[in-house]
């Protein structure tokens, strides 16, 4: 389903487009596992049915229209979605760090919840404890993560599969964009920007640049770990060390979360335009010259490189970060010659 309104106010100054659009899946394909004797180990299955919905709003105005000129094209929009049915028991799918399951949205970020980390030895003797009692137990200095649950259903001061849960979403609550064209006699600005709100990125590069682990250099949100008792860093950073114990290493958890609210100047644009009886003199038709900036400014606290992650290795693994390239910053001269 789809509608949408379209409206014009002031003269055409104000025109406001709305469009809301619901939709259902029902071929969510997906690579399941089959017997080995079919000669292939996994194969495309159609194994649900999602809900998606949507709206989008644009605003054009024209704020100035004089000789001074001031445009500004808006956009906001929201998606959600939905699983109604998943399989044919209806089991969530837990691919990496993202679960599927009914009642959520494709892919939410799955794993523990972290709470600091253990400054002492009085708050490691509360708990709760990754594998008591062996070799890679939780020590002083390591991560506390979130006691959820147990195999009885209730908290049980240890940290295992059964707490593991949903620790953030990889949809935006919503998107925009923004631009804005200013002109004056024969000099015009262009500025375009761009960004989403609300969502997190499930960034699998900290397993190793942020894991305080010697043999990778590390991101500076570490630079303050914990020493010792009398030293705990901001108690939140983990001690080094090179064999993972309380394991807060490898485990999809909280640590892995980073924001992806980000705002991106996309586009600043400078012309001018050379006056006609200028240009006829010289048997032209016309002349323009441009300074162009593409993606000048990234506001974020994201920490990876690109907070505008779009590339999936699956439809269950959405908002998975792992080393992306940032975007290419360009500044251009130009020049336009019409004959
Ligand atoms: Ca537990």
């Amino acid at each position: 389903m789809n509608a949408g309104i379209d409206a014009s106010f002031f003269n055409n100054r104000l025109s406001v487009t709305v469009d809301h659009f619901q939709s259902r899946n029902y071929d969510l394909l997906l690579n399941v596992n089959v017997p080995d004797i079919t000669g292939f180990s996994t194969a495309l299955k159609n194994i649900g049915e999602v809900k998606n919905s949507g709206w989008e709003f644009v605003v054009n105005t024209v704020n100035l229209r004089d000789k001074f000129e001031w445009n500004t094209d808006f956009n906001i929009s929201t998606y959600r979605n939905k699983v109604v049915k998943l399989g044919p028991e209806g089991d969530p799918i837990i691919s990496g760090g993202n679960i599927t399951m009914i009642g959520q949205p494709i892919g939410m970020f799955f794993g523990w919840l972290s709470d600091g980390i253990f400054m002492n030895q009085a708050e490691l003797d509360q708990g709760p404890i990754f594998n008591p009692g062996a070799r890679d137990r939780s020590r002083v200095g390591d991560v506390r993560f979130i006691d959820v649950s147990g195999p009885d259903g209730a908290p049980d001061g240890i940290i295992n599969s059964f707490d593991k849960t949903i620790m953030g979403s990889p949809y935006p609550d919503f998107y925009y964009g923004m631009t804005n064209n200013f002109s004056y006699k024969n000099i015009s600005l262009t500025v375009g920007l761009q960004g989403s709100y609300g969502n997190e990125i499930l960034a699998l590069s900290r397993d190793q640049v942020a894991n305080n682990r010697a043999r990778f250099r590390q991101l500076t949100i570490l630079n303050n770990y914990w020493k010792s008792e009398e030293e705990p860093g901001d108690g939140n950073t983990p001690r080094p060390n090179d064999t993972p114990t309380g394991n807060f290493r490898g485990t999809y958890s909280q640590r892995w979360m980073d924001t992806g609210t980000y705002l991106r100047i996309n586009n600043i644009t400078l012309s001018y335009v050379f006056p006609a009886p200028l240009i006829q003199k010289i048997k032209l038709n016309s002349t323009r010259i441009y300074l162009n900036a593409t993606n000048p400014f990234l506001i974020t606290k994201h920490v990876g490189f690109n907070p505008d992650i779009s590339r999936n290795s699956s439809a269950l693994n959405p908002g998975n970060e792992n080393y992306d390239y940032p975007l290419a910053k360009s500044i251009i001269l130009g020049l336009n010659i019409g004959f």
